[in-house]
């Protein structure tokens, strides 16, 4: 079999999945069937795909092998008054700041890890973005991108995270960069950050183009969001982004009474 490449893969969950299941890397099938993610035995193993963890699933939409640190620059540019191209070394440079909080997956999965990096502020400061540069896109290494309004990365407790659980992050997580925003779904929390780029109008989003996924991604409070399993969305209540363990008295949502069943323990 071929190894994967991923500059030619852009599709949507059940597609990749189908693909592999079938070995078929070259011409992909028409989403058909609602297929799990799972991890394939035929894509060697040194390539970064989903995996159930125990504890922090892994979630990748295109296997692919890593970030090259021998040429990683995180590229800021756009509308800025100075771009940037920053070294892993100069990130360390910016404020740290470190925060608990729980990545929230559409796929009725949540887990929660210690994050540590510096806020988007430092970002701004550092290349002085037009005051038309009201969006923010997002590139990785893996050909995924994403798009925010700048006044969302602006908000409390979103981090451009360079440690998990006191370790730099893993290559699974997002090496060396990722973005960890708690009140929007996992997706829109890019990985393998290799390009910020400022614009006056508003770009899309890796699962808004391959699914049925939101360009905005917020989080709706008191419901998970199952789509995947070709479910309506599940009630359920509690904690940061509701995961199902921390249904504390008082938290309940008025008018949600279910529990989400759907959720993995
Ligand atoms: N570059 C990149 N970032 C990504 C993804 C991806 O496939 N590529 N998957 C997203 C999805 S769907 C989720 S749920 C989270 C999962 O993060 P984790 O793998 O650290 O659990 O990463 C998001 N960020
Ligand atoms: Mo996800």
């Amino acid at each position: 079999m071929q190894p994967f490449r991923a500059d030619r893969f852009r599709i949507d969950r059940r597609t990749l999945l189908k693909a592999i299941t079938l070995g078929a890397v070259s011409a992909v099938a028409p989403a058909s069937a609602t297929v799990r993610f799972q991890n394939d035995k035929n894509i060697p193993p040194n390539y970064l795909q989903n995996r159930d963890i125990p504890g922090f699933y892994i979630r990748s939409a295109v296997p692919f092998e890593g970030v090259d640190m021998n040429v990683w620059r995180l590229k800021i540019g756009g509308l800025v008054k100075s771009p940037a191209a920053l070294t892993y070394e100069d990130l360390f440079g910016f404020k740290r700041v470190r925060q608990v909080s729980r990545l929230k997956c559409v796929e009725c999965w949540s887990a929660k890890a210690e994050w540590e990096g510096f806020s988007f502020q430092e970002i701004v400061d550092r290349v002085q973005p037009e005051s038309s540069a009201r969006y923010v896109y997002f590139q990785s290494a893996d050909t995924y991108y994403e798009s925010y309004r700048l006044d969302e990365l602006l908000r409390p407790r979103v981090l451009m995270v360079l440690r998990m659980n006191g370790q730099p992050l893993s290559g699974d997580h997002g090496h060396p960069l990722r973005l960890i925003a708690p009140y929007k779904y996992g997706y829109k929390n890019i990985k393998y950050i290799t390009g910020i780029t400022f614009t006056d109008e508003r770009k899309r989003n890796y699962w808004a183009d391959a699914g049925p996924y939101s360009v905005d991604g917020t989080i709706q409070p008191g419901i998970d969001h199952p789509l995947d399993y070709n479910k309506k969305p599940l009630p359920i209540n509690g904690g940061e982004v509701f995961h199902f363990f921390d249904q504390r008295p008082g938290n309940a949502i008025p008018g949600v009474t279910e529990k989400n069943t759907a959720e993995k323990p």
